[in-house]
């Protein structure tokens, strides 16, 4: 597909932060594509035949980042096919929109996502306290079936160097070029996704 005939926003924010939750209410409202980069890679683990099943597993259960060329190929995949199969329904300014979901977690895939897919123009950032998140984790934990949805795997996504210090850089990049917007995700879901469809109305307007 063409760069020039896609909108990209990311939307980033710790494990359980709501990026999940929050992208499907606005896919609703505003005929986005949806695609979460941790979903898209828990897909592939599982196909048969995958040559990168096991790699992805041992990943996502350690908290640690798959390397960038998967994830972004994974995506890329999934742009292309929503681009042929939605193309006309409801994407009325005949741009694909997609709302990308936990990616990019370092400023390598940032870059190469930008420079070889296409450049975001937006970033939702999503925070709130790691007490909220590894409650909220937990109690997702109970009907999930994720394999990281544990309290060891938890702790280790939280774990200090993968998220301050690979994903934080991401977020300072994207603020330089004023693309932004940080929301707080304490509060209850419709709360949050109030200033959610304020961020995007506006950039859409
Ligand atoms: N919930 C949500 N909002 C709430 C609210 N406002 N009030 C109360 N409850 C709320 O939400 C989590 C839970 O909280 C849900 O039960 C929800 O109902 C409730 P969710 O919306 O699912 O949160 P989300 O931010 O999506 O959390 P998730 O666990 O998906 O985030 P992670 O970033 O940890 O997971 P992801 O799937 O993105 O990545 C998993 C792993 O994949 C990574 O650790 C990594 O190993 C790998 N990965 C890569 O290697 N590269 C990538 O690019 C992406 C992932
Ligand atoms: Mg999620």
């Amino acid at each position: 597909f063409e760069s020039e005939k896609v909108t990209v926003i990311y939307v980033l924010g710790g494990p359980g932060a709501g990026k999940g939750t929050q992208c499907s209410k606005l896919v609703d409202a505003y005929s986005f594509c949806h695609l979460s980069a941790g979903d898209l890679l828990r897909e592939e683990q599982n196909r048969a035949g995958s040559q990168y099943g096991e790699l992805i597993r041992t990943c996502i259960r350690e908290g640690t980042i798959v390397p960038m060329e998967v994830t972004i190929k994974l995506l890329e995949n999934a742009m292309a096919a929503a681009m042929k199969v939605k193309s006309g329904e409801g994407w009325t300014d005949g741009r694909g929109r997609f709302l990308i979901d936990g990616f990019p977690r370092k400023m390598d895939q940032a870059l190469k996502f930008d420079e070889e897919v296409c450049a975001a123009s937006l970033v939702i950032f999503f925070t709130t306290s790691e007490e909220t998140m590894q409650e909220r984790l937990l109690i997702r934990s109970q009907t999930s079936g994720r394999e990281d949805d544990n309290i060891e795997s938890i702790k280790k996504r939280f774990r200090p160097g993968t998220y301050e210090e690979q994903t934080m850089p991401v977020i300072r990049y994207y603020t330089s070029f004023r693309k932004v917007v940080e929301i707080d995700s304490t509060g209850p879901v419709e709360e949050v996704y109030e200033e959610v469809t304020v961020a995007v109305s506006k950039f859409f307007s």
